[in-house]
């Protein structure tokens, strides 16, 4: 084949200004092709991400030149990658342990960047043998019974014993997912065991801080045959810096479902009279949760514009 022809590929890492590139067309276990980013993109301000549909030629020795992006359906910024379409929620049932408000202030930015979201509860296995047993079951049916209503999925799984990465597997077809979620929940373990021969580094939790200390450092794309799945260190400082406050309750989907039955338009369902979701949360029709982080995220937020 002619070296200089344009080729179509998709950015599956980026290290030490280069970027690798797959051909759209080759095998899961193709190695990607070496690029560097014509200068134009630098002049233009623009710069691939990882993710990023491009065209591109193959120049001398082997290498590549990225000559052209390809319009984005989506562009996340903290893991910084391209065309997300599904985003994988990771948490452990345990170790480390389940924090639901972490959990909430995930999918706000999930809901806001418009992305599926699936949850995905870890090590399964410390649920039926650990000392941390009886916790790590209540906090795996606190989040079935939560989450499932409102019309996420939840995928129970354990990389140990193998229990539940087929039918994660099989929703990832498809897709370019991320795997999001504290350190040393379990992200590159579920990965590895997801695809064979895969050796992703994994760590141990370190004790003294009774968190993970982020073993996976830059994002990559995991070509899983049928999808790609990138893994990351993880959502590392999650603020609400591109967040509205009046895009906030639109966040929490329950909530974005009955606003628009409160007597006051851009009610905060906080305080207001005749407010559609404070009376769904009398009921019992909306996990308390859900409602007190909804009202501490925007405690938060105010004070962050306080501050500015
Ligand atoms: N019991 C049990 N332990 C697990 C399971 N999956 C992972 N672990 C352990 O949890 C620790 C952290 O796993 P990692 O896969 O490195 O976690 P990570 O989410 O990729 O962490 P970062 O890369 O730091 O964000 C390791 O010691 C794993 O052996 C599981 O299904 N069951
Ligand atoms: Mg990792
Ligand atoms: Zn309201």
């Amino acid at each position: 084949m002619d070296s200089k022809a344009s080729q179509t590929g998709r950015i599956v890492k980026a290290l030490s200004g280069y970027y690798y590139v797959k051909p759209l067309d080759a095998s899961s276990i193709e190695e990607p092709i070496q690029c560097r980013a014509r200068g134009i993109f630098k002049k233009r301000g623009e710069s691939p991400l990882v993710g990023d549909v491009v065209e591109f030629e193959e120049t001398e020795n082997g290498e590549g030149a990225v000559n052209r992006i390809m319009p984005r359906s989506s562009e996340l910024i903290r893991p910084p990658v391209a065309n997300v379409d599904l985003a994988v929620l990771v948490f452990s049932v345990t170790e480390p342990a389940l924090n639901l408000q972490l959990l909430d202030k995930f999918l706000v930015h999930i809901e806001h960047a418009g992305i599926e979201a699936v949850l995905c509860l870890s090590k399964q296995d410390l649920a039926v043998d650990s000392e941390d047993a009886e916790t790590a079951r209540s906090a795996m049916n606190d989040v079935l019974r939560i989450y499932e209503p409102i019309g996420y999925q939840v995928l129970v799984t354990s990389s140990r014993q193998g229990e539940g990465t087929a039918a994660l597997s099989e929703r990832l077809q498809g897709h370019l997912a991320v795997f999001a979620g504290q350190s040393g929940v379990g992200k590159s373990s579920l990965l590895n065991a997801l695809v064979p021969g895969l050796t992703l580094e994994t760590n141990a939790i370190s004790n003294r801080l009774g968190r993970g200390k982020h073993t996976t450092r830059h994002v990559e794309l995991i070509d899983i045959g049928g999808g790609y799945v990138a893994d990351t260190p993880g959502f590392s400082q999650l603020d609400f810096a591109e967040l509205g406050i009046e895009e906030l309750g639109s966040c929490f989907r329950e909530m974005r479902e009955l606003s628009s039955s409160c007597k006051f338009r851009g009610c905060t369902h906080i305080h207001e009279p005749e407010c559609a979701v404070l009376a769904a949360l009398e009921r019992g029709e909306i996990a308390p949760s859900r409602h007190s982080n909804y009202v501490l995220f925007m405690a938060e937020m105010k004070e962050k514009k306080r501050r500015y």
